[in-house]
């Protein structure tokens, strides 16, 4: 999978190189490639942006400068994402989703703007990841790459985006290593019994408990097993003791 970052600030992104994203980019099996839309800049002072038309605070990026530097990296299959606080908020289910594309472009704007005729012209999708306001797109395009990197297929090892959090709707159980005892408290004992069947049952009702605690309304979202609903039963009256 290939991302095309277009920015006035590519250095923030040095943070991808790191981890499993690094990795992932070590093993191209996902390509991220990072264009400062400055470049495009036909100025002498490499300028980008200007005033805004009818006055008022703060500056515009131009509309050409943005267009080159997307006609320097779109395919035919490019999908074009603009960052902004206006967009649909992302989720775990668009996550997904787009991971099955081959080409992302994503567009970095920051408080000043962009000035709207290049983003009627080139922008597919408006994504937010969540409803707060930032200085910049560049951190929401860093946490869309994150997420959507790791659908893609040996970033993480097999299995590990089907087990947790949000795929299959509820939060995760608690987990525990060495020592065995941490200032006086055990590791719950089922943990070390070795009995594969209690530990899975033990660890969804726990999955069950997390999410009754501290994300209700997850619940009310998700459709509950036979088997769910008697651990949510005990888990409510386990809180009333
Ligand atoms: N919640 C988000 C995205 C960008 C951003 C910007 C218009 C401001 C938050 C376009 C206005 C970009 C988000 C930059 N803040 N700030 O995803």
């Amino acid at each position: 999978m290939k991302f095309d970052v277009l920015t006035l600030f590519p250095e923030m992104f040095e943070a991808l190189k790191q981890s499993i994203i690094g990795k992932a980019q070590e093993k191209n099996l996902i390509d991220i490639n990072v264009v400062n839309i400055r470049d495009f800049s036909k100025n002498k002072h490499k300028k980008a942006d200007d005033t805004p038309y009818g006055g008022g605070a703060g500056m515009v990026i131009m509309p050409d400068i943005v267009y080159d530097c997307y006609n320097s990296v779109k395919k035919e299959d490019s999908k074009v994402i603009y960052l902004s606080p206006q967009g649909k908020v992302l989720t775990q289910k668009k996550v997904e989703e787009l991971s099955k594309q081959k080409h992302l472009i994503l567009l970095c704007g920051h408080y000043e703007g962009i000035d709207q005729r290049v983003l009627d012209k080139i922008v597919d999708e408006e994504i937010s990841i969540g409803d707060y306001v930032l200085t910049g797109g560049e951190i929401p395009a860093m946490v869309l790459i994150d997420s959507v990197s790791r659908y893609v297929k040996g970033v993480l090892k097999e299995e590990s985006t089907k087990e947790e959090s949000f795929s299959n709707g509820l939060l995760e159980y608690p987990q525990y290593t060495k020592p065995e005892i941490f200032e006086n408290t055990k590791v719950p004992d089922v943990l070390l019994s070795g009995h594969h069947e209690n530990i899975n049952k033990w660890r969804k009702k726990e999955a069950m408990r997390n999410t009754y605690l501290k994300r209700p309304d997850l619940l009310k979202e998700y459709n509950l097993s036979k088997e769910e609903k008697r651990y949510l039963e005990e888990i409510k009256n386990e809180v009333q003791k």
